[in-house]
């Protein structure tokens, strides 16, 4: 299939998904012969020259009306860490949690919840598609991540903003392996990549990644780190993880997780 031929398949497989009338969460890619289910896992074939030859700045993942929004969002991977840094935070309502963004910045600096918050907000509702092969409606208010580049001033040798998280996925013979995500500097500037403390509404719930997760709107569910520790600004993955950019790609899914 060609790239462009692939990505007509992806649209229809997104048409196929609305027409189904999905308000919300739904199971039916569970089905491996579904189309959907299909396009979803094909997504990975989706290069990332191909995509960013189609999309541009201004090609926004769609976004639903309020009617669309499924409650509760459907929480998956961690979903309640019981890392002791994290429960401290938990217990105390965030109130000392600080979001280090440093690396290949001018001017690093730790945000708390109210900075975050009194910066400019965006909100939106938008489709949440699970490798797994299951989708939710949700909608997500937060900052963009490109003013919180632009107020640290992220340098021009920079490749990578790298999500580092809280919550111990297992523990290897050197501690305990977190969860981490990296995007590079295009998909972290794109107008939809916020830095989400809210959700449908209210707070952003626990088992949802509060106090702070991003989104990426167009990449899979994985990409869409929870429970923010820091933010690295880089130019190499090799120091995260086993190298390959993320929790899960170092384990054999797709660094560039395109929808
Ligand atoms: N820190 C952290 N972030 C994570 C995960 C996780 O286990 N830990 N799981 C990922 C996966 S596979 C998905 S589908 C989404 C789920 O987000 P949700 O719980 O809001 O549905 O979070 C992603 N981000
Ligand atoms: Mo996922």
């Amino acid at each position: 299939m060609t790239d462009l031929s692939r990505r007509h398949f992806l649209r229809r497989g997104a048409a196929l998904g609305a027409s189904l009338g999905l308000g919300g969460c739904f199971d039916e890619l569970a089905d491996r012969d579904n189309p959907v289910r299909a396009t979803l896992a094909g997504a990975n074939d989706l290069t990332y020259a191909a995509q960013r030859a189609l999309l541009d700045h201004d090609a926004l993942a769609r976004e639903y009306p309020a009617s669309a929004i499924r409650q509760p969002m459907r929480p998956n991977g961690s979903t309640s860490p019981r890392d002791p840094d994290y429960l401290n935070h938990l217990v105390s309502g965030f109130e000392t949690w600080r979001l280090p963004v440093s690396g290949l910045v001018d001017r690093p600096e730790s945000f708390s919840l109210a900075d975050l918050a009194s910066m400019p907000a965006r909100t939106q509702i938008t489709r949440h598609d699970c490798v797994e092969g299951w989708s939710c409606i949700a909608q997500w208010t937060g900052v963009p991540l490109r003013l919180v580049l632009d107020r640290v001033g992220a340098r021009p040798e920079a490749r990578f903003v790298v999500f580092r998280c809280f919550d111990t996925m297992e523990w290897s013979p050197t501690g305990p392996v977190k969860y981490y995500e990296s995007v590079d500097l295009w998909a972290a500037r794109h107008p939809q990549t916020i830095l989400a403390y809210g959700m449908n509404g209210g707070p952003l719930p626990v088992a949802n990644g509060a106090p702070l997760r991003v989104r990426i709107e167009l990449q899979l569910g994985y990409k869409m780190a929870k429970y923010l520790q820091a933010i690295d600004v880089t130019d190499t993955l090799e120091p995260y993880g086993l190298g390959e950019g993320g929790y899960w790609e170092d384990r054999g899914y797709e660094w560039y997780a395109g929808i």
